[in-house]
């Protein structure tokens, strides 16, 4: 639409942007960070909230995260882990059980202080993660033996008053998760149930989000303070060359049991502290799919996580029958429904065909459907892919079971696209020079590492910069074979196992 003011290509250009809210502005190659900011945005899973680093999650988000909740609670549940819910306040003194580690996290609490006009007479805390408000209970709950395991989770918000860089699903003051928390009698029981929830971990992002990951142990400065060891599932952001954690699973010993008294009878009658674990996964899974797989029109869904997997577009023509391409747009939705595909027509008659394409680019839709006259006269539809914008036509006779194929095909696409362009980030290196180069390349590196702590103090001192510091991500439960005499990447000295390094989110 022509404005008084817009008299230059570029000003009319830009009128044009702000009124269809179509288009990005800034490139995924050229401004990462912009990029992001506005496919979230546009795509309609966020809008920002006059509150810095807090984040209206819309409906679009929404359906994703229930997605991979569904899936997640489905599978606890077949571990006989419950759900519960425990309250988001937890006074000082509770949370100051947890002294030692609390200490570093203490300028992240968010406190309640008043009630209206007057003073608590107790400042309350929300929670930041709820082993304190919960293992007191843990302690009341767990008597004997036959107490055990106790396994419980919930689906909840927790607050983090973070002051780096707040960024959509990535770094939010307030999040949504689950957090699992287990008590058991023995070891062994605690470790098998660490590496099934991170198999649990590896399934949402690699067979519901598409996205290549790590499977690794943490190292001792990486991992849970208060915990005995950590293991975590770790992607890496090839745009920005940064890994991310993407969800850990911990094995606490018995350090939480020792602070809170979470003891019991054993079956000789004699008195044991419970072996326990703690594991989450937050709503940052969503902003590791955006960063991924999204291109320069927008937001790209991997069909398993995509709250429409198929929108149809009727494309009318002046003088076509109108009426007859939008029935079957109708009809095409209700079988693709009916063959469970969660499909939606946009019928909408105040935007061009070009506009809803646009449109449903930005918000990612795996598959379009286009139905013109001439799909009509020859009882087809024509069918577009978002991951490739590959093009085909398919008789109505076959449309659920294309369809279903091409969907499948999007989904695997996505996965190896992501990991070819992972693996093409990972650099092996030997030397301390080597590793510089490829911090500087912005790569994934594996490295032979001492496993010293001290030796990833020094790292972290010599990488430090304006992008932050280089560490240690995680190491590989797959790992290559370390021939004899290796030696360690930053000290020199004899190396234990391969590590992945880089700077991270
Ligand atoms: C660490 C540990 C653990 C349950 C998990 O990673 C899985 C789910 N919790 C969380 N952590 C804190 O303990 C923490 C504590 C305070 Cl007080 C805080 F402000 C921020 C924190 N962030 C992480």
């Amino acid at each position: 639409m022509a404005t008084a003011n817009a008299n230059t290509k570029g000003a009319r250009k830009k009128e044009v942007k702000k009124e269809t809210g179509l288009g990005l502005t800034y490139k995924k190659n050229e401004n990462f960070g912009e990029w992001y900011s506005e496919v979230v945005v546009n795509s309609e899973m966020i809008e920002y909230y006059d509150i810095s680093g807090c984040y209206i999650l819309r409906p679009w988000t929404m359906t994703i995260w229930e997605v991979l909740q569904t899936f997640f609670d489905a599978e606890i549940k077949k571990m006989n882990i419950k759900n519960a819910y425990f309250p988001l306040f937890v006074t000082e003194s509770v949370l100051q059980r947890e002294k030692d580690h609390i200490e570093g996290f203490a300028p992240e609490v968010a406190w309640v202080t008043k009630s209206g006009q007057s003073e608590l007479e107790v400042p309350i805390a929300i929670r930041p993660t709820s082993e304190t408000v919960m293992y007191p209970y843990f302690s009341k709950w767990i008597r004997g033996h036959r107490d055990l395991p106790l396994k419980l989770n919930q689906w909840c918000n927790v607050v983090r008053w973070e002051f780096s860089h707040p960024t959509p699903f990535i770094r939010s003051r307030e999040f949504l998760w689950q957090e699992g928390h287990t008590a058991f009698a023995t070891q062994a029981e605690a470790d098998q149930e660490v590496l099934e929830i991170l198999e649990l971990y590896r399934k949402i992002y690699e067979e519901f989000l598409a996205i290549p990951v790590v499977k690794g142990r943490k190292s001792e400065l990486e991992k849970f303070a208060g915990g005995y060891y950590t293991t975590s599932v770790e992607a890496f952001i090839p745009n920005t060359g940064r890994g991310i954690q993407g969800a850990t699973s911990h094995c606490l010993g018995q350090n939480f049991a020792k602070m809170f008294q979470i003891n019991f009878e054993n079956d000789k009658g004699e008195k044991a502290m419970v072996w326990q674990n703690s594991w989450a996964y937050s709503t940052r899974t969503i902003g590791v799919m955006v960063m991924v797989h999204g291109d320069d029109k927008g937001l790209v869904l991997p069909p398993k996580v995509a709250s429409v997997q198929v929108i149809v577009i009727p494309v009318p023509f002046k003088d076509a029958n109108t009426d007859a391409i939008f029935s079957a747009c109708s009809s095409t939705v209700q079988a693709l429904r009916e063959a469970g595909f969660r499909a939606e027509a946009d019928l909408r008659d105040n935007y061009s065909p070009g506009w809803k394409y646009s449109h449903w680019e930005m918000k990612g839709v795996p598959l379009r459907i286009e139905i013109g006259p001439k799909d009509l006269a020859n009882n087809q539809v024509r069918v577009v892919r978002r991951d490739n914008g590959a093009k085909s036509d398919i008789p109505m006779g076959n449309l659920v079971e294309k369809v279903k194929e091409i969907l499948s095909s999007i989904q695997e696409c996505l996965f190896n696209a992501a990991k070819q362009k992972r693996d093409a980030c990972i650099k092996i290196v030997n030397t301390w020079d080597e590793f510089i180069a490829a911090l500087n390349d912005k790569k994934m590196i594996l490295a032979p590492w001492c496993d010293e702590e001290e030796v990833e103090k020094d790292v972290k001192a010599r990488t430090k910069g304006e992008l932050g510091a280089a560490k240690s991500l995680c190491t590989p439960f797959d790992q290559p074979r370390l021939p004899e005499g290796t030696l360690c990447f930053a000290s020199g000295k004899p190396a234990k196992k391969w590590t992945y390094w880089g700077r991270s989110y």
